[in-house]
């Protein structure tokens, strides 16, 4: 039987900020400047910003494994990811046991499944195996759904952001994170489609700071319960301000 999860540190008044970066394996180092590229950088804007959650790989996970636990700021540790440089159907497995993030001090896991590629079934079992595991550990586990390939060409956006949550829910993930189309009714249909699991949303490329900060109103009218977000912190001139912007809107601060 599904023990219950422990939130803990991951939700404030049932709602959550993550500060996200695993954008060095995903994309590679073009998305950093010369302070970017430091996760410590990335740490301090974490616990300055007050952040409920930081994900990463594992390998800055155990590297900096000192400095994040000194932060305060909760682990999410992402279980699989792909660079940018292999082409083709997308396919991201796993790297990491949830045993491992666990030992690094990891208090959730994250996958990254790619629905409508022809090797989705892989990464949905693996992401079963993990759930489990990290069930019967009491931590929750997060899917990032994503559709991506051939077969999602043409496709209709908003159909397949419901579907993402909706095979989040199906799959029995904690939390599901959601690439926004930028459609606020989209959205809420998304998120009525993911039930009872909860939905943060990415925040996607690096935009000007009062359009994303639009969007994160939206994106709450929405109904997700908050945000995962990268580049569009990090990438800032002033990070902790935006950060700042997004508590208010996010927790109603
Ligand atoms: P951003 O807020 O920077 O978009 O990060 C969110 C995220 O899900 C990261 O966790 C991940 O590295 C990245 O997006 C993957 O983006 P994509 O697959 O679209 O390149």
């Amino acid at each position: 039987m599904k023990k219950s999860v422990k939130w803990g540190r991951l939700l404030s008044k049932g709602r959550a900020l993550y500060l996200a970066y695993d954008q060095g394996m995903e994309h590679g180092p073009r998305d950093f400047n010369d302070k970017n590229v430091d996760p410590l950088y990335i740490i301090d804007i974490a616990r300055r910003g007050k952040f409920d959650g930081l994900v990463f790989q594992r390998g800055i996970a155990e590297k900096y494994q000192e400095e994040i636990k000194k932060s305060g700021v909760a682990l999410i540790m992402k279980l699989n990811g792909k660079t940018s440089l292999s082409k083709g159907e997308p396919i991201s497995r796993q790297l990491c046991e949830v045993e491992d993030a666990i030992k690094l001090g990891a208090v959730a896991v994250g996958y990254t499944i790619y629905i409508g590629s022809m090797y989705e079934s892989i990464m949905l079992k693996e992401f079963e195996k993990i759930e489990q595991e990290a069930h019967a550990k009491g931590i929750p586990a997060i899917a990032w759904i994503y559709p991506r390939g051939r077969s999602i060409v043409g496709k209709d956006e908003r159909e397949l952001m419901a579907y993402s949550a909706r095979v989040g829910l199906e799959i029995g993930a904690d939390m599901v994170k959601l690439q926004y189309d930028g459609r606020v009714n989209d959205l809420r249909w998304a998120v009525k489609s993911a039930g009872r699991t909860k939905v943060v949303v990415a925040g996607g490329t690096k935009e000007e700071g009062k359009a994303f900060l639009k969007d994160v109103e939206n994106i709450m009218r929405g109904g997700a319960i908050g945000l995962a977000v990268g580049r569009n912190v990090w990438q800032a001139k002033e990070p902790l301000e935006i950060a700042g912007k997004m508590r208010e809107i996010v927790f109603g601060e």
